[in-house]
């Protein structure tokens, strides 16, 4: 099992709710380690190159506003399998969907305000690290 690192957002859903320490517990407790991290107001360039894989999609508007919203915590978390694992204990995109245990089914108001994303790949992990953090902010 190799360590590696996924990159993780706290929702403004859930920084509206002062849920980050929530979060944070269920991301450690789960054997993640948060290596980075900053909380910051994500501009609407950051947030639709973000999610410019979506642009076409109907909601991609929204979705936008909503990342744009209020506060964002970015992160980049650690530990065997990362990008999976995280995955995991996020649960899936639609709260009604989501497994007992996960972020998502703890947290998450809907399919949208879904209180967290997660790295669906080790390559975009890479690309949307490097899109919030420079190296020197992350360490291991
Ligand atoms: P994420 O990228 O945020 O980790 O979420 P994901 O992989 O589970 O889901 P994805 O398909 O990549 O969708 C990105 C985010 O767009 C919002 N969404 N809204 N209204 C809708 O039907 C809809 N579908 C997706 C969610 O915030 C989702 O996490
Ligand atoms: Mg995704």
């Amino acid at each position: 099992m190799a360590i590696e690192r996924t990159f993780s957002i706290i929702k403004p859903d859930a920084t509206r709710r002062n849920l980050t320490g929530a979060v944070n517990a269920v991301i450690e407790k789960a054997g993640l380690r948060i290596v980075a991290q900053k909380r910051i107001a994500m501009t609407r360039a950051e947030a639709e190159a973000f999610y410019g894989v979506h642009r076409e999609r109907p909601f991609f508007g929204d979705l936008v506003a909503f990342m744009t919203s209020g506060p964002v915590v970015v992160q980049v978390l650690e530990g065997e399998n990362a990008v999976a694992a995280y995955r995991e204990v996020m649960g899936a995109t639609n709260p009604a969907n989501a497994a007992e245990g996960t972020l998502r089914k703890l947290f998450a108001e809907s399919i949208e305000a879904n209180s967290v994303h997660g790295s669906d790949s080790a390559e975009n992990a890479k690309i949307e690290i490097a899109q919030f953090f420079s190296g020197n902010e992350i360490v291991g």
